[in-house]
């Protein structure tokens, strides 16, 4: 019966991997480097993966499966994917990804690390996707005006040409208290970026009010309970400060979901405990449940309560889009996002 230890030391950009096994009471070592390009992975081709605390660790799994060529490991979720090939194989699933480490045992790998100093550069994910980012998730920018620390944001590349800062995302209903929140929560954004979301009204307005990027485009993605699929795309999307007040230009007539937000355009935000709606003291907030750019309430309001099905909303308390399944029709799944339409 052979048995397997394993020891490790990270040097560097390096894995240091010695295997002992032991046959019969003969001990057989093997020595092994594995070389790691930072902000990279394969994707693709992994045919496990696990949440392990290190990328040494992640390394270990990798040492002890005779299948595994390669290995991801991303530092902020602590997912270690063991892959079937290497980045020589396959170049082309071989993509710039803020956060994570690629290893194999290659020496010229480390020569696609990228360093987190070019990664301040980028003020949006289309610039990141323009340098090589394709992969969808948590990214940093230095948007003007973010501060020091930058922007954390979540960056979907793959849809319509990709370059999408997330700014919204309903899914499952997962975060606390729903979406019902006041003034100052959507004023700086809660949630999980990898979940559900609020990005920040502040942050929307840092974004969308540096002219140096030139205008943005919006779009919004839903999806009913039996897995359709729509969307609505907006020209010219800019929040103001001050009340956040909603600016689109065009709608996209090429939009599958219908036009349910432009009604809204020029109006403030409004949450349950800030009324801005014209309604006077009625609360379109407080009577739908959720925060948005009410007017004399709404024609949609991706911000309301999440239901677990499409009819258990009452009185347009769900989150809904009008035009597309109707006020009553509760969604499943919603996102917003912008794109910077010129860098
Ligand atoms: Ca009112």
């Amino acid at each position: 019966m052979a048995k397997l230890y394993a020891s490790f030391k990270v040097v560097n950009l390096m894995v240091f991997l010695e295997v002992v096994i032991l046959v019969d009471g003969h001990q057989f070592h093997t020595r092994q480097l594995m070389y790691a390009a930072e902000n990279r992975a394969l994707q693709g081709l992994a045919y496990a993966n696990k949440t392990l605390r290190s990328r040494v660790i992640c390394g270990r799994e990798c040492s002890m499966d005779e299948r595994c060529k390669s290995f991801n490991f991303h530092d902020c979720n602590k997912i270690c994917e063991l892959n079937l090939a290497t980045r020589r194989e396959h170049p082309e699933n071989f993509n710039a990804t803020q956060g994570s480490v690629y290893f194999d045992a290659d020496e010229d790998t480390p020569l696609y690390s990228l360093t987190d100093s070019s990664l301040n550069r980028y003020r949006s994910c289309k610039m990141l996707l323009d340098a090589g980012y394709r992969s969808s998730g948590i990214y940093t920018i230095n948007p003007e005006g973010s501060g020091n620390g930058g922007l954390r944001v979540y960056c979907d590349m793959e849809t319509d040409g990709g370059g999408w800062i997330v700014f919204q995302r309903r899914q499952d209903g997962s975060v606390d208290q729903d979406f019902y929140r006041n003034w100052t929560e959507y004023q700086s954004g809660f949630g999980d970026l990898s979940g559900e979301f609020w990005l920040g009204n502040d942050n929307l307005v840092t974004l969308t009010s540096d002219d140096s990027r030139g205008t943005w485009e919006l779009r919004v993605d839903l999806e009913d309970w039996e897995g359709n699929t729509a969307w609505a795309k907006y020209a010219d999307f800019q929040i103001s400060p001050g009340e956040y007040n909603l600016n689109i230009g065009q709608y996209d007539a090429s939009s599958t979901a219908g036009d349910s937000l432009a009604w809204h355009s020029g109006s403030p935000f409004s949450t349950k405990d800030n009324d801005n709606d014209i309604m006077g003291p009625y609360n379109c907030a407080q009577s739908r449940h959720g925060a948005w750019w009410f007017y004399n309430c709404a024609h949609s309001d991706l911000n309301g309560e999440y239901y677990p099905d499409e009819n258990a909303a009452a009185d347009e308390k769900g989150v809904y889009w009008r035009h597309w399944k109707g006020h009553f029709y509760s969604l499943k799944t919603c996102q917003m996002k912008l794109r910077a339409m010129r860098q």
